[in-house]
C-alpha cells in the first residue's frame, strides 16, 4: 500500500469509454459533463456515428471521455463501422461507463446489452439513465438484474437531462482512475475539429427535421470553411449527401423551405459554438450508396483509420 501522502494530492487522469445501446443518452451525458454541446443529440437512435472525445477537467482530475455510437445489431457497412468504433474504444480505456435506459425492462441474460463488454477486465460502471421517466419502484429490479449480469464496480441511477445522480457518477469514475498528469490542456473541451462539429450540427438538424429512412440516408461534408476575422464571421459551405433523388426532394422541401429551416437552425447552433456570425450555404447532392462507399466513409471519419 502506498504510504506516501503526496500521492493524495496528485491529479487523477484517465480515459473513460461511454458505451451502451443507441438512444440511451450517452451524448447528452458527455455534454453535461463538458458543460457545453460538443456531441449532437436527437430522439432518434444511431445519432452518433463517430468516436467523440470530450475532456472533463476538475481541480485535481481530468477525465478523457469517449462518446461512442450505440451498440446494436448492425447490418449495413456504415452501421458495422459504427459498432466497430464503439467496441474498439473499449480497448484503450481505464474505465467503461456502460449506459442503459432506466425504462428498459430487466433483460434476458442471453440478450443483455452487457454482452458487448462480457469477459473484459477493464472496470465498468453501470449508469442507469433517464430516471426522471420511471417510478422509483421500477428501478430496484433493474439494478438487481444488471448486478447479476456483469461485475460492475458501481451501479448509478442518473438523469443526464436533469443532472440528478451525475455527481455520484463522477465520484465513482474518479475512484477507478489512476493518478497521473493531465493528458490534454485543461482549457479545451475536445480534440474534434470545428469542421467536424459543424458538420455534425448540420446533420443534427437533418435528423430532427426528417423521418423514417431519410436521416439514415444522409451525411454532411464541409466543402469550405473560411474565416473572415475582419468581419468577425465565418463563411461555411456544406453538402448534405443523400442516397436517392426522392430524398433530395424531401430535404429541399417545397420551394426550398425545408432546407432553409435546416440551415437556419444549424447556423444558430454553429454561431453559438464559434462565438461569431456565420454564413451557412447548404447544398444537397445525390451520391448513390454513399453509406457503402469506403472513400466516403473514410471522409466522414467512420472507416479505415
Ligand atoms: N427524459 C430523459 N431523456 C433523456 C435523458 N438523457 C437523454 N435523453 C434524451 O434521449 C434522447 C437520446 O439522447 P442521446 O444523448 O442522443 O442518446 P445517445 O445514447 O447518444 O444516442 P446514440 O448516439 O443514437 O447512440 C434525446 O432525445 C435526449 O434528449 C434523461 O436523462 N432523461
Ligand atoms: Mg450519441
Amino acid at each position: 500500500m502506498p504510504t506516501d501522502t503526496t500521492s493524495d494530492s496528485q491529479t487523477k487522469c484517465g480515459l473513460v469509454a461511454l458505451v451502451g445501446p443507441p438512444n440511451v443518452g450517452k451524448s447528452t451525458l458527455m455534454n453535461r459533463f463538458l458543460g457545453q454541446k460538443i456531441a449532437i443529440v436527437t430522439p432518434k437512435p444511431q445519432t452518433t456515428r463517430n468516436r467523440i472525445l470530450g475532456i472533463v477537467n476538475g481541480p485535481d482530475y481530468q477525465i478523457v471521455m469517449l462518446d461512442t455510437p450505440g451498440l446494436h445489431r448492425a447490418r449495413s457497412p456504415l452501421n458495422r463501422e459504427m459498432v466497430r468504433i464503439a467496441l474498439d474504444s473499449l480497448d484503450e480505456v481505464d474505465v467503461i461507463l456502460f449506459m442503459i435506459d432506466a425504462a428498459f425492462p430487466p433483460p434476458d441474460p442471453s440478450r443483455s446489452p452487457t454482452r458487448y463488454i462480457a469477459g473484459r477486465n477493464t472496470p465498468a460502471i453501470l449508469a442507469v439513465n433517464k430516471i426522471d421517466t420511471v417510478a422509483k419502484d421500477h428501478l430496484l429490479p433493474v439494478l438487481a438484474a444488471y448486478e447479476k449480469l456483469h461485475p460492475f464496480a458501481a451501479l448509478v441511477p442518473i438523469s443526464a437531462l436533469t443532472g440528478d445522480g451525475t455527481d455520484i457518477l463522477l465520484q465513482e469514475m474518479l475512484k477507478l482512475l489512476p493518478p497521473g498528469p493531465r493528458l490534454y490542456p485543461d482549457d479545451i473541451p475536445t480534440d474534434a475539429s470545428e469542421r467536424f462539429i459543424v458538420a455534425e450540427m448540420i446533420r443534427e438538424q437533418v435528423f430532427l427535421a426528417t423521418r423514417e429512412e431519410v436521416p439514415y440516408s444522409t451525411a454532411v461534408l464541409i466543402d469550405a470553411f473560411q474565416e473572415e476575422p475582419e468581419r468577425n464571421r465565418s463563411v461555411i459551405h456544406a453538402t448534405i449527401l443523400v442516397e436517392k433523388k426522392s430524398q433530395k426532394g424531401i430535404i429541399i422541401g417545397k420551394q426550398g423551405k425545408m432546407l432553409a429551416a435546416i440551415g437556419s437552425r444549424a447556423r444558430q447552433e454553429i454561431e453559438r459554438l464559434l462565438g461569431q456570425k456565420v454564413v451557412l450555404k447548404l447544398w444537397v447532392k445525390v451520391e448513390k450508396d454513399w453509406s457503402r462507399n469506403p472513400r466516403v466513409l473514410r471522409e466522414l471519419g467512420v472507416a479505415g483509420r
